[in-house]
């Protein structure tokens, strides 16, 4: 209410000044006093304000770099984020200097210049050399631009990563961040979104969740069979179930495709670290991020760290970088004791999507393996509440067997 009133006395204002102009104008008509063009007095009083205007923009630019310059970012904790962060000064410089050229030129030549009738025009058409200046000047600081600002996207993303990479999965889907550590192989277990199920929230694919995972979609296949049996013929509910019924046919054959994954690769996942709401990254350590997605497009931001990436279904996005920065030294040099890193969802993806935000923790490399022992590995958390110790893990007879019964 208040900003509709706000909005209404804002456009009776500019009304009532437009009102006031006619008036103006239309009784100045009347007397007959004033002309078209103005007085020299009159030109004279522009070009000062010119001056004053000039004065009055710069001190509110300054004021404002002044006051609100440090509100950009936050400290860069990673190692390429200072060189974006140099990068990003280095378009600033060159803007405020051409801005600062430009403008004084402008009000000042519009003061100096002011209209005197016994000096004519000097009439300046062209000049090559002022051509040539103006287009490779500016092609040059564009060229360093890209340059620069291509190999820092390469170093990220395309550049080999180190063979001790921690190796990180971040897997959104509306509207929350799951974490995947590749764990002590350095590799993630194979995965695919047809796996995904209540307790394998990734669909990682190992002996164990495959055969959970056929049996599952066997029983609900049953379950839709026996429906189908039970409606009437040439009903709405007999098209429904048969259509269900053949898809869970083609979920299946795909899943069962999945045994020919070689055993190796079905035990990939097996040490997989599965963590929610928090992840935890070693300073001074590459980190290795792949990004997949489960539904809609998401974007994986974390400011601090100076990386976004697009996450996209159906397809592995990536990039590394080196945290610089533990959260404890950030909490000091920030004064805040409260102080955390943020993973946010930076693609606007759905009504709750200001809601999907994880908290990273960087901490020294011997915490990081410290915490990599406590957690549990995925086979781990995989293992039957009343089944003590780690997941007995099946033989690929097993799960053959099983598939082709
Ligand atoms: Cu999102």
């Amino acid at each position: 209410m208040t900003t509709f009133l706000i909005i209404l006395s804002i456009a009776l204002a500019v009304l009532a000044v437009g009102q006031l102009m006619r008036v103006f104008e239309a009784s100045a008509k009347l007397k007959g006093g004033t002309s078209e063009v103005p007085t020299d007095a009159e030109n004279r009083y522009q070009a000062k304000m010119m001056l004053v205007f000039l004065l009055g923009y710069f001190s509110f630019f300054i004021w404002l770099v002044a006051k609100y310059g440090d509100k950009l970012l936050p400290e860069s904790a990673s190692e390429h984020g200072v060189h974006l962060d140099n990068l990003l000064d280095f378009n600033f410089a060159i803007i405020t200097v051409v801005f600062a050229i430009t403008h004084v030129f402008l009000f000042y030549f519009a003061f100096k210049y002011v209209f005197n009738k016994d000096r004519k025009a000097y009439y300046y058409t062209h000049s090559n050399k002022l051509e040539l200046l103006w287009t490779t000047v500016p092609a040059i600081f564009l060229a360093v631009i890209v340059i620069w600002g291509l190999s820092e996207w390469i170093g990220i993303t395309m550049d080999e990563t180190p063979k001790d990479a921690v190796v990180i999965e971040l897997y959104p889907k509306q509207f929350d961040w799951t974490a995947r550590y590749a764990g002590s192989d350095s590799t993630l277990g194979a995965s695919n979104y047809m796996m995904i199920s209540g307790t394998n929230p990734l669909g990682v694919i190992t002996d164990q969740t495959l055969m959970a995972r056929i049996s599952e979609l066997e029983a609900e296949k049953a379950e839709f069979q026996a429906e189908l049996d039970a409606a009437p013929l040439g009903g709405v509910k007999e098209e429904e179930m048969t259509e269900k019924i053949e898809k869970w046919d083609r979920i299946l054959e795909k899943v069962r495709s999945f045994k020919d994954l070689d055993l190796a690769n079905r035990s990939l996942g097996n040490d997989d670290i599965i963590v929610k709401s928090e992840f935890v990254i070693p300073r001074g350590r590459e980190v290795a991020f792949k990004f997949r997605s489960r539904d809609v497009i998401h974007s994986a931001y974390m400011p601090h760290f100076r990386a976004q990436m697009n996450c996209v279904p159906g397809m592995v996005t990536e990039f590394h970088f080196k945290p610089t920065i533990t959260t404890d030294e950030m909490r000091e040099k920030t004064q805040n004791a409260e102080f955390d890193y943020i993973l946010l969802c930076n693609k606007i993806c759905g009504a709750a999507h200001y809601n999907m935000q994880m908290n990273i923790k960087v901490v020294e490399e011997e915490e990081f393996n410290k915490w990599m022992q406590e957690q549990k590995t995925f086979a781990e958390s995989m293992a039957p509440a009343d089944e003590e110790g780690t997941a007995e893990v099946t033989t690929e007879d097993n799960v053959i067997s099983m598939i082709e019964y």
